[in-house]
């Protein structure tokens, strides 16, 4: 674990959303959040959502100081999205950001849990695949899907983690302050166990704290073969030059 000490929730927590045609989703999650982490900044990161999620993001903002928006000009995908907020949060001295979806999948409930499990650690998973966690109203076929990616991911890369694929998670500042973030550029699902790898590498402590992760009702997913593909050939490449890496130790020991 870090040696600084995590001076707990009551430090300010940036709860990061990227949003993309979220309009039906954003005041409500808002909403929750403000009752379940009061005292947590929101940055609303919106790429030019045809539905006008951006400008209902302003209005809200306008009357409530713990709400920022982000604007960007053009979808360019989940991780640079995070990307952006994450460099907005570490220029303003957060001293720890969250990831969430807008979409109602992930739990304001399950916050504060998220956070009370960083002062062990510098990156605590909302996992789906640990006990404890659930699914609620997820197809089968979605579940086979997240269940073979993170196992496919879990044998590639070594890094046991149970749910490297989730995207409702809180980090320490300085886990990200510490990775070289402009080298990321994984754009999907793929964004999330990319940061996981790095993290794991870099030495840093991770736990994964059981969720209840709901399926969307509201919207459309933007989840589509171009993600699958982007990740399923990424962890090959990571995978491999893993192993090339052990079997040149191997061989240098020799
Ligand atoms: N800013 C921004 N946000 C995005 C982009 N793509 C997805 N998002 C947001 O990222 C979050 C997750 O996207 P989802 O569509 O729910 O994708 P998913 O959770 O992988 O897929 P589902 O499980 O089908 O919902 C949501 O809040 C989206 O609005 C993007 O290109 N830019
Ligand atoms: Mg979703």
């Amino acid at each position: 674990m870090a040696e600084d000490t995590h001076r707990g929730t009551t430090e300010p927590v940036l709860v990061i959303i990227p949003t993309y045609n979220e309009r039906d989703n954003l005041a409500p999650l808002l909403r929750r959040l403000h009752e379940h982490v009061p005292d947590a900044g929101v940055l609303v990161v919106d790429d030019g959502s045809p539905d006008g999620t951006g400008d209902l993001a302003d209005e809200i903002a306008a009357d409530d100081e713990h709400v920022h928006v982000l604007h960007r000009t053009e979808k360019a995908g989940l991780g640079a999205a995070y990307i952006a907020g994450f460099r907005w949060g570490l220029e303003r001295d957060y001293a720890t950001l969250v990831e969430m979806d807008a979409d109602g999948s992930h739990a304001p409930e399950d916050l504060p849990r998220l956070l009370a499990a960083l002062d062990e650690s510098d990156l605590v998973i909302g996992s789906r695949y640990v006990p404890g966690g659930a699914l609620v109203n997820w197809p089968k076929r979605r579940e086979v899907l997240s269940r073979g990616a993170n196992l496919y991911s879990r044998l590639a890369l070594g890094v046991p983690v149970n749910d490297m694929t989730a995207g409702f998670r809180a980090y320490r500042a300085r886990v990200l302050a510490t990775l070289p973030l402009k080298d990321v550029v994984s754009a999907g699902y793929c964004f999330q166990i990319d940061l996981t790898l790095r993290t794991a590498q870099a030495g840093f402590d991770i736990v994964e704290v059981p969720i209840t992760f709901t399926e969307r009702e509201i919207g459309t997913s933007k989840m589509d073969g171009s993600i699958i593909g982007e990740a399923m050939v990424r962890v090959a490449q990571w995978g491999a030059a893993r192993r090339l890496g052990q079997l040149r130790r191997l061989l240098l020991r020799r």
